[in-house]
């Protein structure tokens, strides 16, 4: 039997992998990040243990999983310690991470993770908790009525949220006399800063104490762009990344070369140098937000939808289809249009990246993946998109098709796709409402009204008509029909 990856055979590895060139024991850490899954590892951790390289010794970091054990039973038998395989057509390269000292599961212990944040040592939180942890209602608010926060206002030393982890240590460093820790989400959503800020916000109200004032004052959430590609690992990946190193990884990461952080310049309490390990860094973070969040994350979620329903199962297999493809060109220049000037002259170069990012077949990135969570994710991707152009008095028939693929691949879940082959916070209510097998009219609309699309806006009856048109035809005909027919409608 091999032996697990852990410091000290480090040094017996092959020659072609890369290691820590730091000696870890030396390294404090200064960074607790919450959500420590596959993407963290690939991006972030990635970052700091650059800097870590370079001779920073004071930004190592704590991990904590909000919900799950495995990243932590995988990693402490290894001492934190894990590989990075990054993969392309050209072969794939294996670097082992050190930044991590340790990882805490929060829901074991809360008090634990608790005192790591208030610790002054901490001066940064960075988070990748996906969009549904935020816990917004449909306005972008704080959801004061799920359970989960209406658990932390009642129990404050035992959070489940995020948002009762932060506010609890941030009260306990004002009590000690502790600055704050800058607050950095790195999730996929619109001006991320602000929108956790207000969520936030909203929660230190309903604490009904002088919080508000405090986080409003004296926290600062600079708001952040991350960009890589991390497919879930595969035990394939596990053992094919094990017989390179000749030890076992249990807990390896796989991504893509390309890799990019636009990060907002708001530290008061410092942070690592990133700026000279490729972070760009920035007074406003908007524009690229808009033009990932819409170009690339946009082109993910309609390929998923759309690829599913053809019976394609990964990225680069449905954007090799050429009918495929070809709606992908036409929903970028939708969308092109939709971005701040500040960007729109990036567009061309920056699809046409996206285009061989998209086309790497050494990810096998499964489209079930993108497809999760598509009632948080859509606003956001397709939605606000959508509206933008109808509201500049552009059509949106291609972005249109993309909740109508949603709602149809939603549908198909149980029949020719299998039962829960992807997974939604909402699934309930939408099963329950799309078993009623209604109208398409009537099914968008109920959907729309369910999951908070466009709710309140003034454009949403022409949206609606937009998807229902798309839904009936996905329905009667298929997809391919449905993409035939928009190219004759735009010919
Ligand atoms: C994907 C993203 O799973 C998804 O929804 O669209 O995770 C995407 O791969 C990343 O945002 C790329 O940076």
């Amino acid at each position: 039997m091999h032996h697990r990856l852990c410091q000290k055979l480090l040094d017996r590895l092959p020659g072609s992998v890369t290691v820590p060139s730091y000696g870890r024991g030396a390294i404090r850490t200064g960074i607790v990040h919450l959500g420590v899954g596959a993407f963290h590892r690939a991006h972030q951790a990635v970052y700091v243990d650059d800097c870590l390289n370079a001779g920073a010794k004071d930004w190592g970091i704590i991990g904590a999983s909000l919900r799950r054990t495995d990243t932590r039973d995988a990693l402490e038998g290894q001492d934190g310690l894990y590989t990075l395989a990054t993969r392309s057509s050209d072969g794939e390269k294996l670097r082992v991470i050190g930044s991590l000292s340790s990882v805490l599961v929060a829901p074991e212990n809360p008090a634990v993770l608790i005192d790591a944040l208030s610790d002054p040592a901490i001066r940064i939180v960075t988070l990748t908790v996906t969009e549904k942890a935020y816990l917004r209602a449909a306005d972008g608010r704080l959801n004061a009525d799920d359970p989960d926060i209406v658990h932390d206002l009642a129990h404050p030393e035992r959070p489940k949220t995020v948002h009762g982890f932060l506010t609890q240590a941030l009260e306990r460093r004002q009590a000690q006399g502790i600055a704050p820790f800058t607050i950095l989400c790195c999730d996929n959503l619109p001006a991320n800063g602000t929108t956790l800020r207000q969520v936030m916000l909203d929660f230190a109200h309903l604490r009904g104490r002088r919080w508000v004032d405090h986080v409003a004052l004296n926290v600062a959430f600079p708001s952040s762009m991350v960009d890589r590609i991390v497919p879930a690992t595969t035990p394939g990946d596990r053992a094919r990344i094990s017989a390179t190193l000749g030890v076992d990884d249990a807990w390896p990461v796989v991504t893509e070369p390309f890799s990019q952080w636009v990060v907002e310049e708001r530290f008061p309490t410092g942070r690592p140098d990133w700026e000279n390990f490729g972070v760009t860094m920035v007074k406003d973070v908007t524009p690229f937000e808009e033009m990932k969040l819409r170009l690339l994350n946009g082109a993910h979620s309609a390929l998923a939808y759309l690829g599913l329903l053809s019976g394609h199962a990964t990225v680069d297999e449905a954007f090799a289809a050429p009918p495929l493809r070809h709606f992908i060109d036409l929903l970028w220049a939708e969308a092109a249009t939709t971005l701040p000037a500040a960007v729109s002259g990036q567009t061309g170069p920056y699809t046409q990246e996206l285009a061989q990012r998209f086309a790497n077949k050494a990810l096998a990135h499964q489209l079930r993946q993108i497809a999760t969570d598509g009632s948080q994710k859509l606003p956001q991707r397709i939605i606000s998109t959508s509206l933008a152009r109808l509201e500049a008095g552009h059509g949106a028939d291609h972005l249109a098709l993309v909740p109508a693929a949603w709602i149809a691949a939603c549908e198909a879940r149980g029949a020719a796709l299998p039962v829960g082959h992807f997974t939604d916070p909402l699934d309930a209510g939408m099963t329950a409402l799309l078993t009623r097998r209604t109208s398409p009219e009537q099914a968008v609309s109920d959907v729309f009204d369910l999951v908070g699309f466009a709710r309140g806006h003034d454009l949403r009856h022409t949206l609606l008509r937009l998807v229902t048109m798309h839904l009936t035809r996905l329905r009667e005909r298929g997809v391919v029909s449905a993409l035939a027919h928009l190219d004759g409608a735009s010919s």
